[in-house]
């Protein structure tokens, strides 16, 4: 792995986008065994994991019932908002986001650790400059992940076998893929390219 400080930033591997969720992506499930051998290396080179979560209130904009997109999915402490079983998170800072009943928090950069700690000042105090993105959906919270990372100045890397998009419309994720590539994210099948 480079020896510039990086870190594994995981997202939204939760219950309700995988299948039989409420919001299932298709193939959502596919990402956990990659991501879990991207876990052990990074382990391995003690470098910090982070996993965001979707972390909604019962009621919210974001949701059809308050006039937004989604179904309700995702709320706080529900089975559908836990990490899925076979995500192996242990270790891992847990980043919530979404968590006002006006906000879509759509990126993990709208997020906080459990003490009210914002991403970028964890992976600013970490020393982190290069992040590896992965998990669920291509087309919006990794999207925005990504697109915020490059805004913050991160070299900013999503793992392409590690990602599955919602495809609202087909193309939807395809269409991600290439706004992300053109702000500079690189797409990447394995750590050490
Ligand atoms: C997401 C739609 C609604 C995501 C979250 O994690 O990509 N998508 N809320
Ligand atoms: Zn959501």
């Amino acid at each position: 792995m480079s020896k510039v400080k990086t870190a594994l930033l995981i997202i939204d591997v939760q219950n309700d986008f995988c299948p039989g969720g409420a919001l299932a992506v298709s193939e959502g499930d596919k990402v956990i065994p990659v991501l879990n051998r991207y876990i052990k290396e990074f382990r391995k080179a003690r470098l910090p994991i982070v996993a965001t979560r979707d972390w909604h209130p019962e009621k919210s904009k974001h949701f059809i019932s308050g006039g937004g997109e989604w179904p309700s999915h995702c709320v706080s402490d529900t089975k559908g908002a836990e990490f899925h079983p076979d995500l192996n998170v242990e270790g891992a800072t847990i980043i919530s986001k979404g968590m006002g009943k006006d906000e879509d928090g759509y990126s993990g950069f709208d997020g906080v650790t459990g003490s009210g700690l914002p991403l970028v000042e964890l992976l600013r105090d970490k020393g982190i400059e290069k992040l590896y993105v992965c998990g669920l959906a291509t087309d919006y919270c990794v999207k925005a992940t990504a697109l915020d990372a490059r805004k913050y100045g991160f070299r900013t890397f999503v793992l392409e076998e590690a990602i599955r998009a919602v495809n609202l419309k087909p193309s939807d994720g395809k269409n991600a893929i290439a706004e992300m590539k053109k702000a500079g994210v690189k797409f990447i099948k394995n750590l050490d390219k």
